[in-house]
């Protein structure tokens, strides 16, 4: 199971109440008001962990409680404050208030924290309400309320390049051809059922994060295979690797073009917009399943029904990778897009 939208319930610990006491000693009958200071309550903090994909985690529980203050004591003794609960989220969570759909916050950058749910205050005890008029005040503050609400989580990865493809068009084989991650690879539809991110080392300390999205096909946008909820993990990548299978006609598949209307009708169609406006750089895949000549002239073929170049690669040879890896780089310094920053 991969998550990647959940809604929790958050509560925040409540302020813990101020004390009514008054020094009582052997000789002193009439000592003054000595009520301490409740502790604040505990906050719901969330922070941005790297290296983490999904929420699945988070979405273990259905609701966390931070601690409530502890009230005053007498001697003027302050309640312990409340502990926090900090909650471990990927990089690219959204949160929203689930009952007015307010944005609470969108943390991109690693290592951040966000208060998401205040701790309540701790009320003042009684020995701070003394005054001249009057010297023994009976009286001393509640502490207030901690906040707390359902909140929805809803997590977009962040990547600079989003693999898109008809399932086995070898997304996952290009993504474990050119980054550490590994994927799973196999012949049928749907093989890669979550997006997974990969990082590329392209040289000199330069890298380029890559998101294999599962595969698409024909009505995805109406719910047909995986549907397209995983399209909004691309929505934040700086541009589109379009992986066609080059080789698919050879075993009934898809002609290029075709493939390549498909993904692209269902870009348009996703509703979360902006997608079919990325740049995009198109690459025949498997081109070592061809003999050179013919993948040649597929190659030139979609290029010219498509108006754009297409590259031909093979993630099983690394053939063309290298080559294409670097044009992403170009492509993402000439486009100035930095995935990382969102506002
Ligand atoms: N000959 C050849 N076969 C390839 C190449 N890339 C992938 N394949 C094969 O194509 C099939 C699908 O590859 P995957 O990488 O799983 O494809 P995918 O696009 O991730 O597929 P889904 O996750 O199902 O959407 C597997 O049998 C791969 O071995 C390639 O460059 N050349
Ligand atoms: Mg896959």
């Amino acid at each position: 199971m991969f998550v990647d939208s959940v809604v929790i319930m958050l509560q925040a610990g409540k302020g813990g109440d101020g004390a009514v006491s008054f020094l009582r000693e052997a000789f002193r009958p009439k000592g003054g008001p000595d009520g301490g200071d409740g502790g604040d309550g505990g906050s719901v903090i969330l922070k941005v962990t790297p290296g983490r994909n999904s929420l699945n985690d988070l979405a273990s529980k259905k609701s966390y409680k931070a601690e409530p203050g502890q009230p005053g004591g007498n001697r003027n003794m302050s309640g312990r404050k409340g502990k926090d609960v900090t909650l471990e989220v990927p990089p690219g969570t959204l949160v929203y208030r689930q009952n007015s759909g307010e944005l609470v916050c969108d943390l991109t950058e690693n290592h951040a924290t966000f208060v998401v749910a205040k701790g309540g205050k701790g009320g003042r005890g009684n020995s701070k309400f003394a005054h001249a008029l009057n010297q023994a005040p009976r009286m001393a503050e509640k502490g207030t309320a901690g906040d707390e609400g359902k909140f929805r989580f809803e997590l977009k990865l962040i990547a600079e390049v989003g693999l898109v493809g008809l399932p086995n068009a070898g997304k996952s084989t290009f993504l474990s051809r050119v980054t550490r991650a590994t994927p799973r690879v196999a012949s049928y539809p749907f093989t890669t059922l979550t997006p997974h991110l990969g990082v590329a080392q392209l040289g000199e300390g330069r890298e380029l994060v890559l998101a294999d999205i599962p595969g698409l096909i024909e009505g995805a946008s109406s719910g047909k295979g995986l549907g397209d909820a995983f399209l909004r993990h691309v929505e934040r990548t700086g541009m589109l690797l379009h992986l066609i299978d080059g080789a698919a006609p050879e075993v009934g598949g898809p002609e290029p073009l075709e493939a390549y209307r498909t993904i692209r009708a269902e870009l348009e169609s996703y509703a979360g917009g902006g997608l079919a406006t990325k740049p995009e750089l198109v690459a025949l895949n498997k081109v070592d399943a061809l003999d050179p000549e013919e993948a040649a002239r597929r190659a030139a073929e979609l290029s010219a029904a498509i108006g754009k170049p297409v590259y031909p690669i093979s993630g099983v040879s690394g053939a063309g990778c290298k080559e294409l890896l670097d044009l992403l780089d170009r492509e993402r310094h000439s486009t100035g897009v930095d995935p990382w920053d969102v506002s």
